[in-house]
């Protein structure tokens, strides 16, 4: 042997910057995930009049981006609401302009009150309604104006928790304040609306969908069109994804976006995922059950469901449907096959 060792060997090895793996083994390789984030909900009722105090007091000049983060209380470097994606509430006022720049992070907002707000992305103006989700996928420009009466606020969601994990990150301003149109407005979604007709002399570039808004309008027509007529999943509800045109995948390459309905008393089997998940409720009242917490939700109200959670969704009213939006990093899982889910009555399904 060579060198000077101390008394207790284990004390040298910090310098070395080794570790003995026998003493850390457990810690690193735990027989199922072990979330840091914990199962949350925010109640709309309470961030929307500090939403409101904030708009008479901090001019988007001072701020950017006016967003009230939702920070789980298990994440905190970096704040987000579960391990790999953010959440938050942006709230913009007649004749503001949020300024023009672009992330590698992928976002999306899903709009949740106010009319006449439009955000323009790589020169394209996409008009917001409730209801609507607007797609703004990694890299693009976007900045956002309101040129109506009244607040427009929208939940945003972006996964730069992974991109920063993953240390590629990367952010710009643009030139000028906000972009100046160069493609008609809301052009992509007219495009793609049929859903089943593209068009055809177009590239697909498939990592990302190229619609830029999916509107409540539709949402709820596809609701309308198939009725009670579909049982949907005995644990999800009648749940529908939002889909990239070109391939039928989820609209973001990290993320996938769904809309579900739960019938009025509707109670579903348990189940888990390695996915973690983050709901909006559009509309309706129930609760998301755990082993160790019930949250009741209302309308708007936003939830966290941790990766590996088993949980039950329901609708407690007998008369209404509850509709909730909901997204996952689920796309990431199934890219680098980690992705599970199972109802814990049953056994796993292998990896998929
Ligand atoms: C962002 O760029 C927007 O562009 C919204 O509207 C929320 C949260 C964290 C980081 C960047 C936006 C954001 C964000």
């Amino acid at each position: 042997m060579t060198g000077a060792m101390s008394e207790n060997p284990y004390q040298s090895l910090d310098a070395l910057a080794v570790m003995p793996l026998w003493r850390h083994h457990g810690d690193l390789f735990t027989p199922e995930p072990q979330a840091s984030a914990v199962p949350y909900l925010w109640r709309y009722a309470a961030l929307r009049p500090y939403m409101l105090h904030f708009t008479n007091r901090l001019s988007l000049e001072e701020a950017a981006r006016r967003v009230l983060m939702l920070v789980n209380p298990g994440l905190s470097d970096p704040p987000a609401t579960v391990n790999s994606l953010f959440a938050g509430i942006q709230v913009i006022m007649p004749g503001e302009a949020a300024r023009a720049h672009r992330h590698a992070a992928n976002a999306f907002r899903f709009i949740i009150e106010g009319e006449s707000a439009y955000t323009t992305v790589n020169g394209e103006r996409i008009h917001m309604r409730p209801g609507d989700l607007l797609l703004t996928p990694g890299w693009h420009w976007h900045d956002h104006f309101h040129e109506g009466n009244g607040p427009v606020m929208w939940l945003d969601g972006l996964d730069y928790p992974l991109t920063n994990a993953l240390e590629a990150g990367f952010f710009e301003l643009f030139g000028d304040r906000v972009q100046k149109p160069y493609v008609a407005d809301d052009l992509s979604s007219r495009k793609f609306i049929h859903g089943r007709l593209n068009p055809a002399w177009e590239n697909a570039d498939s990592r990302f969908s190229p619609v830029g808004n999916y509107p409540w309008r539709e949402t709820e027509r596809a609701f309308v069109a198939m009725g009670d007529d579909v049982e949907g999943s005995d644990s999800e509800g009648i749940v529908l994804e939002y889909t990239n045109p070109w391939n039928g995948g989820p609209v973001l390459p990290t993320t996938d976006c769904k809309i579900t309905r739960l019938r009025p008393g509707f109670r579903g089997r348990l189940r888990r995922t390695t996915a973690s998940t983050i709901m909006h409720v559009v509309r309706g009242e129930g609760h998301v059950e755990f082993d160790d917490r019930r949250l009741e939700f209302g309308p708007h109200d936003v939830i966290a469901v941790p990766g590996w959670r088993a949980h039950r969704l329901a609708n407690t009213s007998t008369d209404s449907d509850a509709i909730l939006f909901s997204y996952s990093n689920a796309p990431a899982l199934r890219a680098l096959g980690l992705l599970r889910v199972d109802h814990p009555e049953s056994a796993n399904d292998p990896p998929g």
